[in-house]
């Protein structure tokens, strides 16, 4: 596959989107921008729902990759994550399908694992092929996309690499993120490397930093040529002392997905 230059890049508006349309124009890329939101300063973006189909179709058209952000990024009503989520990522791929677009990054997310007890002291890092465990309709979005992505991989010959991405933030602002934290400028280098590595076919990988308190294995996203930069450890000491060390008998702490194992599970959206 010969690396791809103009990329669609959407949900472009929300907090990665913004992060990765800052970042990502280094590595080399022209992004097309689509998110349902008008983006100030960018009068070129597209401005469309993913329910959409036609739309969706006409923003992919000519791109030669997609990294697909866009979508409800917190728990909501299984109506709402079905549509924007379930829904939207099947239009995308069925307008790559359509329009021969042969590479999507999808942005899976922890919590299609979140109900997965986290690692404690000598317990291994969580491999890739863990089961899957969602902890909210959110979360179970994010493994049908995963199960989307295999699927355009083995009938219609459509790679992607599936990020299951922590917590991308500028800093880390809780004891778990410690552990999940993936830096922007890591971030950017895991979409550059998920979007030029050869012969992906489906890949899953965890998308965070090189963090000294990681519960996950890297080791598939090294081998696409990621080579994180970035360790939340400086952040540790303050975090802790503000906010005590992991509680292994509070439900919040014990399991991947943090508080969204345990929060009401509709949030206002
Ligand atoms: P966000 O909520 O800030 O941004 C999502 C964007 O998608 C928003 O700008 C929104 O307008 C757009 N959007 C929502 N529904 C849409 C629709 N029907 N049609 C078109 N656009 C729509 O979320 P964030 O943090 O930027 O996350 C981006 C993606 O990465 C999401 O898919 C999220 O699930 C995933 N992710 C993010 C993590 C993070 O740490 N930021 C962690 C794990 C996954
Ligand atoms: C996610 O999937 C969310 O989209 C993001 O807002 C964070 O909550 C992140 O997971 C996390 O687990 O910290």
């Amino acid at each position: 596959m010969p690396a791809p230059r103009t990329v669609l890049l959407t949900g472009a508006a929300g907090g990665l989107g913004t992060l990765m349309r800052n970042l990502l124009p280094a590595f080399g890329y022209d992004l097309r921008l689509f998110d349902l939101r008008p983006i100030d300063g960018e009068p070129d973006a597209v401005v469309a729902d993913l329910a959409d189909r036609d739309a969706v179709r006409e923003a992919v058209r000519g791109v030669d990759a997609i990294v697909h952000l866009a979508g409800i990024s917190l728990e909501a009503s299984f109506e709402k994550i079905l549509k924007a989520n379930i829904e939207g990522t099947y239009h995308v791929y069925e307008a790559a399908r359509e329009e021969g677009v042969g590479r999507i990054v999808f942005a899976s997310s922890n919590h299609a694992l979140g109900w997965t007890p986290r690692p404690q002291g000598d317990d291994p890092l969580i491999p890739v092929d863990a089961p899957r465990r969602p902890d909210t309709f959110y979360g179970l979005s994010k493994s049908f996309g995963e199960d989307l992505a295999q699927f355009y991989w083995d009938k219609h010959g459509i790679e992607t690499v599936s990020v299951r991405i922590g917590s991308c933030f500028p800093e880390p602002t809780s004891v778990r993120m410690l552990s999940v934290w993936m830096s922007p400028a890591d971030g950017a280098r895991l979409f550059h490397a998920a979007l030029t590595a050869e012969d992906v076919g489906h890949t899953v990988v965890y998308g965070s930093s090189a963090n000294t308190r990681l519960w996950w294995d890297l080791s598939t996203a090294r081998a696409l040529g990621y080579e994180p930069c970035d360790d939340s450890e400086p952040y540790a000491a303050k975090l802790i002392a503000e906010q005590g060390e992991l509680d292994p008998e509070n439900p919040a702490h014990a399991r991947l997905g943090g508080h969204f194992v345990t929060d009401p599970p509709i949030w206002p959206y």
